[in-house]
């Protein structure tokens, strides 16, 4: 009786009709493509920044200290086309969602298969993007860790989209073109859709693809940062007190290298060893990203007299406390390399507190999260 009654309710529910070539499959193959390259190119550099913030052991001393702006374009690349990739999933969730409402709900138990694959792409494609740009604003409204659930959603996204993709296959090949016979009604509906959204991917890559890249810094009206504000001409992420690096700190600040030769050097000391100056990036995982000039000893050097062997990894150590960003690893690669500093100065100026002083690492080609400031020890391991 009940089930009767539920019967006859149903069909009454406002389902939208919404059958037009918007959503229809031309439309979602058109929609689709764009979103699928696009998140293809985040995938790919997001798992480069992955790997190269925390390089599995086979890899932390082979990683390439070049080109110097590596990292910086694929960081760069990482976080544009994830933002690009939010206005297309809009998109592609508008054009086919009446098929949301498609009766009976599930047909098959390949068909219920194929729907919950779509809702676990759906709900993992929606929080990974939710995820990725609220970090670029280093806003964390969540009880989990970061870069562990981004990291594992990648895969999750990747898979079901694969799976979405095999499924659809045939429906994909058979949009893929325009097709030939287009009726006088065809056409225009469409186009301005296409083209809106168009317009929309390029208005928020132009307004934040300026916080990497240069020539866009003027109308990077949505990036958190702009490149040029910060202390020296350069952005802080976080500054000295916001570290706990208080002035007491540093008071009688050496630097201390561990090895198999140890030894201490004062300021004056590190200033009296020969200087070398660079030109390299400061690319933060976050999407911003700027060239500065920075002289200082080449770690090479002060590895060199401790006496340690060329392929030793260095344990960096910052004065800060807790947090994440005091330790680093660096491999070999990065630590032979003649652009690798112990920086002291940064454009032209002695390191402020707030990028690092005393002395920081500056390397090529790496994450900045890894170019630890406040140095107090370097450590050869084993
Ligand atoms: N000790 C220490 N080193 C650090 C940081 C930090 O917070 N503490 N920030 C890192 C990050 S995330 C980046 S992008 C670069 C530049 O950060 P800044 O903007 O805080 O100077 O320095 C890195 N080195
Ligand atoms: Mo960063």
């Amino acid at each position: 009786m009940g089930a009767m009654r539920f019967r006859t309710v149903l069909p009454r529910l406002p389902v939208p009709v919404l059958r037009g070539r918007l959503h229809d499959a031309r439309t979602a193959t058109v929609v689709g493509r764009a979103l699928g390259a696009v998140l293809a190119v985040c995938f790919v550099t997001g798992v480069i920044s992955h790997y190269l913030q925390q390089p599995p052991g086979w890899a932390a001393n082979v990683l390439p200290s070049r080109p110097v702006w590596g990292y910086r374009l694929t960081q760069g690349l990482h976080v544009a086309s994830g933002i690009a990739a939010i206005p297309l999933v809009l998109a592609k969730l508008w054009t086919v969602y009446p098929r949301l409402f498609v009766r009976p709900v599930v047909r098959s138990v390949l068909h219920a298969l194929e729907r919950l694959s779509i809702a676990v792409l759906v709900a993992a494609v929606l929080l990974e993007l939710f995820t990725g740009l609220l970090d670029t604003a280093e806003w964390y409204p969540w009880p989990f860790p970061f870069r562990q659930v981004h990291w594992a959603l990648a895969w999750v996204v990747t898979g079901s989209l694969l799976l979405h993709i095999a499924v659809k296959a045939p429906v994909i090949a058979a949009n893929w073109r325009r097709a030939v016979t287009v009726n006088a009604l065809d056409g225009p509906d469409r186009r301005s859709f296409l083209v809106g959204l168009g317009a929309a991917v390029g208005a928020v890559t132009l307004a934040t693809v300026g916080q990497s890249f240069g020539p866009f810094k003027n109308v990077d009206l949505l990036a958190p940062r702009h490149p040029n504000h910060g202390p020296q001409g350069l952005p802080v992420r976080q500054t000295a007190a916001q570290a706990g690096v208080t002035r007491e700190r540093l008071a009688g600040w050496r630097l201390r290298v561990l090895g198999p030769e140890p030894y201490e050097l004062s300021l004056p000391q590190l200033r009296s060893l020969e200087q070398h100056s660079v030109v390299l990036p400061i690319a933060c995982v976050e999407g911003w990203s700027k060239d500065a000039h920075w002289t200082g000893v080449r770690l090479r050097d002060l590895l060199d007299r401790a006496g340690a062997p060329h392929g030793a990894r260095i344990r960096v150590v910052s004065l800060e406390r807790g947090g994440n960003y005091g330790v680093s690893v660096m491999g070999a690669s990065y630590a032979r390399d003649p652009l690798t500093l112990l920086a002291l100065a940064l454009n032209g100026a002695p390191l402020t507190p707030d990028h690092g002083a005393p002395a920081r690492i500056i390397a090529p080609d790496r994450p900045g999260v890894l170019q630890t400031k406040w140095v107090t020890l370097l450590e050869v391991l084993p």
